[in-house]
């Protein structure tokens, strides 16, 4: 099982940690193909000697190779909503998590796309049975 995970770059990353966590999570059920996402050395900007159009192309490709792609959609990124809807063009299970909270509520294109899976949880533990839940219908 080839997992795509997607998670905010240059959105901001104050979510590294929790992505790590996740990260680590799915390696129960298969091959994590975008680990750099989770790093916690990972300074936007300062990346890879690749250019924007390269890591593009690099992860629509891994895009096409998953099986399925887990986003972590709390902090708002243009990348991470832009793979989403890539993902469901290419007709594969999409799952978000998201994290409840004052300052904004789900994108309505989110929560309102019948193809996307959505769990709302607060701490990471909470979410893991129905993620079970998620890999086990796939
Ligand atoms: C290399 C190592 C670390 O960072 C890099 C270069 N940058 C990216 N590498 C790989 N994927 C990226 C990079 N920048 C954005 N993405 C993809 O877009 C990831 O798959 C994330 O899920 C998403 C983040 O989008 P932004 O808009 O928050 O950057």
């Amino acid at each position: 099982m080839n997992i795509y995970f997607a998670g905010s770059i240059r959105g901001g990353r104050k979510d590294a940690g929790i992505y790590a966590l996740i990260v680590e999570w799915l390696r129960n059920y298969g091959n994590v193909l975008t680990e750099h996402v989770a790093s916690p050395g990972l300074i936007p900007g300062g990346e890879e000697n690749l250019s924007d159009a390269g890591i593009h192309n690099r992860d629509m490709n891994w895009l096409q190779r998953a099986d399925t792609l887990i986003a972590e959609v709390t902090l708002p990124s243009l990348g991470v909503g832009y793979e989403i809807g890539r993902a469901v063009e290419l007709k594969k299970p999409v799952l978000c998590l998201f994290r409840p909270n004052e300052d904004q509520d789900l994108s309505a294109m989110i929560a309102g796309c019948p193809a996307i899976s959505i769990i709302r949880y607060n701490k990471f533990q909470d979410a893991t049975p129905e993620i079970e839940r998620f890999f086990r219908q796939l």
